[in-house]
């Protein structure tokens, strides 16, 4: 039974009152498994596909001969795909491709002074490697919500690495495949998480005999896709040596709500975010005890017909979700802010008001027709959102999660002039007089002097 948390009352003597840590997380210790991992990435460093076929016969029971799915295993799987699956993703993709598109910024310059501009640049990475966990049911709608962001800015080359089955004589899942082609990614292997982040950390020669110069897999910029936690610490660990999206948690949903939801709708959301993992948190954020108690009734009677009801029941009756008792919307909304869920649904009267008074939260859905499913799949929004309390800092996959920006500074002679006596006062202040020195060589002429 999903439990009840009272926070009611508080709120009077709630002045620097900590509402996170009464709404407690499952423990998530990345840095426990960061030496776990640590072999694992540097035995595919030195010893490459060597490696990676070692790690497919021992994770995945699979001898592999050929790391990279061949064109034609692609093709098959997207000719095999159910044609109404095939719709659905060209819908999803279709309409994160038009989102992704209208936030797609333009580069910015800006006049200083006369003389002077300073040109923000938008430079997408050049090459990205996106990793797709594998198992029973991948979510093969995390390729369309990490690739389709990436085209769109730019990134002229995208990998994407799934693990070994078995069952598919060791290919990644045909849909994973499948959603790859559509998207025309062909450059795809079959290596599961620690193993595929350190194959696009540090690339991976053709094997031996193939030539120094022939890579499997050349090195990336920049690591996308979501994974268990072992894939999460070998992020940890080549971050630096490439860029990583985030370091995704168990997945989270927050709901606040008043007594105008229904709680069916409320009921039924909370399980289909628990339905991911065990660990996953579901939390109800409401001043209604009738809503509470509706929607316990709604649980008891909606958990049993799900499928996955093990799994559900031991999610919600973790110490990760409960239902929240608050003394009105306006204590709810400050816990909702302080736990800065991955998913935040607003179930109230006026919900677009409330939504707009959030401050943290990894998205937002607004409403009794906004389920955090519909973003999951097709509202044309990122389902790669900011987990763990990370959405007080942290965006949602996007674009801009592909583009790095430069600035362009260009001065002409006369604007430096302008400026030259504060960049040396500066740097006289700073002990650091060649900086100074750099701009009077400039200006070093009677004729040439600055103020
Ligand atoms: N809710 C997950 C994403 C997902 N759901 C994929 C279904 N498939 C994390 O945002
Ligand atoms: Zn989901």
């Amino acid at each position: 039974m999903i439990r009840r948390i009272d926070l009611r009352g508080l709120a009077v003597s709630g002045a620097g009152l900590d509402y996170s840590a009464l709404v407690p997380r499952a423990p998530f210790d990345v840095e426990a498994a960061v030496e776990a991992v640590r072999p694992t990435l540097a035995d595919v460093r030195h010893r490459g596909v060597e490696a990676l076929r070692d790690y497919a016969a021992r994770w995945d029971d699979v001898q592999l001969t050929d790391i990279r799915v061949p064109k034609a295993a692609l093709e098959q799987a997207l000719r095999e795909l159910d044609p109404d699956v095939r719709a659905a993703f060209e819908e999803s993709i279709r309409r994160l491709r038009t989102v992704s598109e209208a936030e797609l910024e333009r580069d910015s310059e800006v006049r200083v002074v006369p003389g002077g501009t300073v040109t923000q640049r938008l430079v997408p990475f050049r090459r990205v490697g996106v990793y797709i966990p594998g198992g029973v049911a991948p979510l093969a709608s995390s390729v369309v919500m990490n690739v389709v962001p990436a085209q769109v800015a730019g990134v002229q080359s995208v990998a994407l690495a799934s693990s070994p089955q078995k069952e598919f004589g060791g290919l990644p899942h045909p849909t994973v495949l499948a959603v790859a082609e559509l998207l025309g990614v062909d450059e795809v292997y079959a290596a599961g998480g620690v193993a595929a982040v350190a194959m696009f950390a540090y690339g991976v020669p053709a094997g031996v005999g193939a030539g120094d110069s022939r890579l499997l897999c050349r090195p990336v910029d920049f690591i996308a896709g979501p994974g268990r936690i072992t894939t999460t610490a070998a992020k940890r660990l080549v971050k630096g040596t490439v860029g990583i999206d985030s370091e995704a948690g168990p997945t989270e949903i927050a709901i606040l709500a008043d007594d105008s939801a229904d709680p069916a709708y409320v009921a039924a959301d909370l399980i289909s975010q628990a339905e991911h993992d065990t660990v996953a948190a579901s939390v109800l954020v409401t001043p209604s005890e009738d809503l509470a108690a509706a929607v316990e009734g709604e649980l008891a009677h909606q958990v049993p017909a799900a499928k996955h009801v093990q799994r559900i029941t031991e999610a919600l009756d973790g110490e990760q979700s409960g239902i929240v008792l608050v003394d009105d919307l306006e204590q709810g909304l400050a816990v909702v802010d302080a736990y800065a869920a991955e998913h935040l649904e607003i179930h109230t009267e006026n919900a677009r008001e409330w939504a707009g008074r959030v401050r943290n939260a990894g998205a937002i859905f607004v409403g009794p027709w906004s389920p955090v499913s519909l973003g999951d799949y097709c509202a044309g929004s990122n389902h790669v959102l900011p987990t763990g309390g990370c959405a007080c800092h942290s965006s949602g996959l996007s674009v801009r999660s592909y583009l790095k920006a430069v600035h362009v500074v260009d001065y002409d002679q006369a604007a430096l002039r302008e400026v030259a006596g504060h960049v040396t006062a500066l740097a006289e202040a700073e002990d650091l007089p060649a900086h100074g020195q750099a701009v009077r060589a400039r200006f070093g002429s009677a004729s040439d002097g600055y103020a």
